[in-house]
């Protein structure tokens, strides 16, 4: 007689470690869609004790899966309470890579204040550049989220960065980097900074209207950017 019922199928717990390497990633991606930190982690843990490095995780694994957590989450399959704690889970899995990341880094190349426009608190995509800014070498000041003018003016005033970053995921918070770069120049300081911006909503034409340096499309691009940028902008300096 055979014993074992449904339940007993419901119930099996997955070894992630005995996954192998596409198994593991699959799982990864089900359990970031399931917002199970935990296993976030042991995952990114493992993999990269099997000679993953840390990009290849992050970029395969966590943004991957975070894309399919964006598609349902703007068809509504997905609501803000699970979209909230796929977020954290992904955070989990930043945070383990990301002294690895940093690795790459030798001397400061230059510096970077980096934060989310006011009314906006997507912060992922914003860490992460931040993260692979300090991998190419930059010293990165996180301002966080939700900044308005003054923040960004005193975070200018106080670090002296090379590079203003600003992130925004909504139609209606971009608009603000505009407010904050019209302002930069009635206040005569726009051309002591390099602005970069960047988030899913924008695109090149944007960033040459509002008038910031660069527009970013992803962390990767904005690394490739950066030291070129501040280059050109320290020897227009002098
Ligand atoms: Co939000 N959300 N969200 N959300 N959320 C989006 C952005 C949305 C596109 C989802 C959708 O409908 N498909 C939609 C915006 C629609 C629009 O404006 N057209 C949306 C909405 C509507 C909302 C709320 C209004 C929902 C509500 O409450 N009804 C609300 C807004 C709250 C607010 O900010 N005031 C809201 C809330 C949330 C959560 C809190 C639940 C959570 C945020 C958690 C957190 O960040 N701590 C969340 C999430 C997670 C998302 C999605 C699913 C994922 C965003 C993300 O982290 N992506 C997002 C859907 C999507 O984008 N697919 C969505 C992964 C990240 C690595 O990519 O941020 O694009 P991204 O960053 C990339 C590039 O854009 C670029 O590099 C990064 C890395 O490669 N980049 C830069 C970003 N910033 C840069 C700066 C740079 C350079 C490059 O230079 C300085």
């Amino acid at each position: 007689m055979n014993d074992i019922t449904d339940e007993d199928y419901d119930d099996e717990e997955i070894i992630l470690e005995e996954l192998k390497d596409d198994e593991l990633v699959e799982q990864m991606r089900d359990d970031l869609y399931d917002g199970l930190k935990d296993e976030i982690e042991e995952g990114t843990t493992i993999l990269l004790d099997r000679g993953w490095n840390a990009e290849a995780v992050l970029n395969q694994v966590l943004v991957g899966g975070m894309q399919i957590v964006g598609i349902d989450f703007r068809d509504g399959i997905l609501f803000v309470p699970e979209v909230l704690l796929a977020a954290n889970a992904m955070k989990g899995g930043m945070a383990i890579l990301k002294p690895l990341l940093a690795e790459g880094g030798i001397e400061p190349l230059g510096k970077m204040v980096v934060g989310t426009v006011k009314g906006d608190i997507h912060d992922i995509g914003k860490n992460l550049v931040g993260m692979m800014m300090e991998g190419v070498g930059f010293q990165v000041v996180d301002i966080g989220i939700n900044n308005s003018v003054d923040e960004y003016f005193s975070a200018l005033e106080e670090h002296k960065p090379d590079i203003l970053g600003m992130s925004a995921l909504l139609t209606t918070t971009m608009p603000y980097m505009k407010v904050v770069i019209d302002e930069m120049v009635s206040q005569g300081i726009r051309d002591d900074y390099v602005v970069m911006v960047g988030g899913a909503p924008l695109n090149e034409e944007f960033g040459e209207a509002i008038g910031a340096d660069a527009y970013c499309r992803d962390a990767a691009h904005a690394t490739d950017l950066s030291s070129k940028l501040v280059h050109n902008h320290r020897a227009s300096r002098g």
